[in-house]
């Protein structure tokens, strides 16, 4: 079944050549890959030289007590110097860093000059407030310019942050702080969504009544809303930053010096916080963001639309295209407040050039409707970014011909919290793309396919993806619990990294992510991807989305359950439904028809928008559904069972 499918999905296949202007003043050129394998570790330090240190490492990679590595270990940098000061002093003080887009309309720009004053007087504030090196941080704050700064500020002085998502509940907030021992957290009343201030204060205050060792909390004056206050304990950020110097020497740190944790989105499980370091992080996001987004500082305008609290908001908000001297988009809010044409209308104004954002966003504009983007100049756009999850050959090819006018190239990019920055993706100039192939790792990657028995299958087929050799961005450890970090990591195959995601290779040995390994599902004794099927009942003209889960099944051992949203003009009819159960069964087989299909008004996703699988099982398999902490929207699953038959009463 798995090579049937992949190659019914290769069928329709289209190649995409990159545009000959991109190619010929691209950035990173195929040379690249043809230098970093003839010599990783030399194309690592030459990579490591894109930044300013304050002592050169003369060490590239400590791998000498696996899986535990160091990397340019006897080197000393201050990150905050590398992603602000460097740019003011090579004369760019007056570009603009960072355009912050409010969503009530407000706007501010802020130059890479004020920017070094801002994060200096927050590097004041916090020493203080009696934080030093090595004590952590949390940031639990809406997208506003202070969010970035804040971070910065914890790097500049060595304190190591926490962000925490602005969606996350009082509970979730604790037992992240507990696990951290952060000395100070930093809030905002509140924060702008949907067209209304939503407070954040009060989760803070609650979160506070679980844990200790907490000091001081940091409160950006964002709302206005009225807000709950424990004197001697808060402080208002803009009451103590507004008194503190605008000079701040930065200190040099360790190379490995723990620069953050962040606990991983968890759609599974307990979060594990996710150690982070200075100098190869900062390498890789720095490196990672020059090649695969072509950045031209000078040129360039660069929106990420991810949230701070999400790892593609630390390396491809603040780190990567900050340490690049990039000039980037920062928006607040909602991409349909107050109207669904808000993200096109914000390319309009500023111009941008470089988009990254997620496919289930895509999704979400196609379903609204293709008229919606044609409203807005987007010729301004020059690069298309794709993270966060498998991106269906559909969603990359509307995305491409609306978004892109049918020019721009995607670089879909396969990476996880783990790896810190972007581990496999086309490069702009130089890649034939494929829609809805990640394709092959970049420069200084290695990643390969294995089967069960750790062997590298060969082209054409499908397993697991790991990764080969230790890279500088990579995770150092989960914080407090090492032996964690090699079991989850290190244990499932001798000396690689598990990924714990599905993927095959093509016949060219290009790369095709198909989802997490606990999603893959059984049926009859053949593993089917989630990915496939889900890709499969999208590439019916009515469905916009799909989420399919296998449940508990007598006699097939798994079933395949899909639950779906319909585009605009469709409606629900039992023909309807057997229809697409025949759609899936003649794209990529009989064995891969759904059981079921249910028609659903929304699906079950984390704030950085992946499907929550697990809880759609619990239905399927009518249980009470889990723990839904990290649901972007806690109301969605009483929507869902609201909308659906009890369990048992069909199929
Ligand atoms: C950056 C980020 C990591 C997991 C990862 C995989 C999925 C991310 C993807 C992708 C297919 C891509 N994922 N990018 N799957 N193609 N381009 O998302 O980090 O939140 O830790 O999630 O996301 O399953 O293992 P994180």
């Amino acid at each position: 079944m798995s090579n049937e499918s992949l190659a019914n999905l290769l069928k329709e296949e289209r190649r995409f050549a990159p545009p000959a202007e991109l190619a010929a003043a691209a950035n990173v050129t195929a040379a690249a890959y043809a230098q970093a394998s003839e010599d990783r570790l030399g194309f690592w330090a030459e990579q490591a030289r894109r930044l300013d240190w304050a002592v050169e490492p003369t060490e590239t990679l400590d791998w000498s007590n696996p899986p535990f590595a160091k990397w340019f270990a006897d080197g000393k940098l201050n990150v905050a110097y590398n992603c602000v000061d460097r740019h003011v002093e090579a004369g760019n003080g007056d570009r603009i860093a960072i355009h912050f887009e409010g969503e009530p309309g407000d706007s501010r720009s802020i130059t890479y000059a004020q920017l070094k004053d801002e994060v200096s007087q927050a590097a004041n504030a916090l020493l203080e407030l009696g934080v030093t090196k090595g004590d952590r941080v949390a940031v639990y704050l809406p997208m506003i310019a202070e969010a970035v700064v804040a971070i910065l500020a914890c790097a500049r002085i060595g304190a190591t942050h926490s962000v925490v998502f602005g969606g996350f509940s009082a509970d979730a907030v604790a037992s992240r702080i507990t696990d951290a021992q952060a000395k100070l957290v930093i809030t905002a009343d509140g924060g702008y969504r949907r067209g209304k201030p939503s407070a954040l204060k009060p989760a803070i205050d609650e979160a506070l009544t679980k844990v200790d060792g907490v000091e001081h909390v940091l409160v950006v004056r964002r709302t206005g809303q009225d807000t709950s206050w424990t004197e001697g304990r808060d402080v208002w950020w803009h009451e103590i930053t507004a008194r503190q110097s605008t000079e701040h020497t930065p200190e040099a740190h360790e190379a490995e010096h723990p620069l953050f944790i962040l606990y991983t989105s968890g759609t599974t499980g307990k979060p594990k916080g996710i150690l982070h370091t200075s100098g190869g992080y900062l390498t890789q996001a720095s490196y990672t963001h020059h090649a695969v987004f072509d950045l031209k500082p000078e040129t360039d305008v660069y929106w990420c639309t991810a949230d701070i609290g999400w790892v593609t908001g630390h390396s491809y908000i603040v780190y990567g295209p900050l340490a690049n001297g990039a000039t980037q988009v920062i928006y607040e809010g909602t991409p349909d407040t107050p109207h669904q044409g808000r993200f096109w209308e914000i390319v309009q104004k500023y111009g941008v050039t470089i988009l990254y954002t997620a496919p289930t966003a895509i999704r979400t504009f196609m379903k609204w409707g293709d008229d919606i983007p044609a409203k807005f100049d987007l010729s301004s756009l020059r690069v298309l970014g794709s993270v966060g999850e498998p991106i269906n050959p559909e969603a990359w090819i509307w995305y491409r011909e609306h978004i892109g006018a049918g020019k721009a190239p995607i670089v879909d990019t396969w990476w996880q919290t783990e790896t810190g920055a972007m581990m496999i993706s086309p490069l702009p100039g130089v890649t034939e793309t494929k829609p809805g192939s990640a394709q092959r790792a970049l420069p200084g990657i290695a990643a390969t396919v294995v089967d069960d028995e750790a062997r590298e299958v060969p082209n054409g087929s499908g397993g697991y993806l790991v990764l080969t050799e230790p890279w500088p961005s990579m995770l150092r450890t989960i914080w407090g619990d090492d032996q964690r970090y090699i079991d989850t990591y290190w244990s499932r195959f001798e000396g690689r990294y598990f990924a714990g995601d599905g993927a095959k290779k093509d016949e060219d040995g290009d790369i095709w992510l198909l989802g997490r390994v606990d999603d893959v599902m059984l049926v009859s004794g053949h593993n089917i991807s989630t990915t496939e099927v889900e890709s499969a009942l999208v590439g019916h003209p009515s469905v916009a989305e799909s989420a399919v889960v296998g449940a508990t099944d007598a006699t097939t051992g798994q079933a395949i359950v899909a639950f779906v949203i319909l585009r605009g003009t469709a409606t629900e009819t039992p023909e309807l439904v057997e229809e697409l159960r025949a759609h899936v069964g003649r794209t990529l087989g009989p064995i891969a028809k759904p059981k079921q299909v249910k028609v659903v008004g929304e699906l079950p996703k984390t704030r950085s928008g992946k499907i929550m699988r697990r809880l759609l099982r619990d239905i399927a398999e009518g249980r009470e559904v889990g723990d839904t902490t990290t649901l972007a929207d806690s109301t969605v699953m009483n929507l869902i069972q609201s909308q659906l038959p009890p369990a048992g009463s069909e199929g």
